[in-house]
């Protein structure tokens, strides 16, 4: 997502608790306070003066402080974590959230100021690859979008009309009818991944052949601008570049998204592939 640098800054937020991993903390409770700013482009809102066009400070402060109090955690980690959720589900301008929490009575038997968690939680653009070429492909295909789609902050933003490829790799197989959807999501890169692997295992895809006949698969093409090379993942996806199948999609998706390493879009990539 693009960094306008504009901010929202909600400063020394004074919440009164009951987080903590010890008994008196349960019982008795104690003040946190909470630092939190907003991330969202505030040009909207400067130029026509209108609050519908910004986010509610005060709003955002009672959300904060409602999630914040809903529950006893034993972490404020997982305080913290709840209340940029709640922030990023409530608002949809807000591309990212920080969350600051302090907790300036914790029990630690030495003279200190305080001791603060610090997060930061954003909300990310990705690119899925959809392919199937085994049962009612276009069903399927289907099923897969509307169960990725109910996680929370799960939104579609673009996705490209489902077209039919011959296989690539293992050429004696069934044809491939491809897609591509654009997302914005909250899960973090590994989360997504599983996500999508379970979907594909509930949908009933077997990994038997490398590259060969499959229910549903669900690549990440993109993720943000991330480059990641591991074991488990690699984004942008390892063989983007030679797959018509992805290219097409995306070119038809979002002509203008670059690849993060190469710089090249679908379409300059597409036209290299076809020479
Ligand atoms: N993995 C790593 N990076 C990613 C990523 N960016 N997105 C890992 C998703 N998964 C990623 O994949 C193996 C592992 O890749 C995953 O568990 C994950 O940790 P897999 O789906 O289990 O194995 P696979 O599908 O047999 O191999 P692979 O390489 O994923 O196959 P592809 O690349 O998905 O290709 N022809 C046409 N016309 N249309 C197609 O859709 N698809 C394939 C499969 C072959 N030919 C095709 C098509
Ligand atoms: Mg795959």
């Amino acid at each position: 997502m693009l960094d306008y640098g504009d901010r929202i800054n909600i400063k020394g937020l004074k919440v009164y608790a009951y987080h903590g991993c010890l008994e008196e903390e349960r019982t008795k409770g104690q003040e946190f306070t909470l630092d939190i700013t907003l991330h969202l482009n505030l040009t909207p809102a400067g130029i026509t003066d209108n609050l519908e066009k910004t986010v509610n400070y005060s709003e955002a402060c009672e959300l904060a402080h409602e999630v914040f109090t809903k529950y006893a955690y034993n972490l404020i980690e997982t305080a913290a974590e709840e209340v940029a959720a709640a922030l990023l589900l409530k608002y949809s301008l807000l591309d990212r959230v920080d969350v600051e929490v302090f907790k300036p009575h914790a029990p630690i038997p030495l003279d200190f100021e305080n001791v603060s968690v610090y997060i930061t939680r954003a909300r990310h653009t990705a690119y899925i690859a959809v392919g199937s070429n085994l049962g009612e492909s276009e069903d399927t295909i289907k099923t897969a979008q509307e169960m990725l789609l109910k996680v929370e902050g799960n939104e579609l933003l673009a996705e490209s009309t489902l077209i039919e490829t011959k296989p690539y790799g293992v050429t004696d197989q069934p044809d491939f009818i491809n897609g591509l959807w654009k997302i914005s999501t909250l899960l973090p890169p590994y989360d997504l991944l599983k996500k999508l692997n379970e979907i594909e295992h509930r949908l009933g895809r077997e990994r038997v052949i490398h590259w060969g006949p499959r229910t549903i698969d669900l690549d990440i093409i993109y993720y943000d601008d991330l480059v990641i090379d591991t074991e488990r993942l690699t984004i942008p996806h390892i063989d983007m570049a030679n797959r018509e199948f992805v290219l097409k999609p995306l070119a038809e998706v979002d002509p203008y998204v670059r690849h993060p390493i190469t710089g090249l879009r679908a379409g300059e990539m597409l036209a290299k592939l076809q020479k």
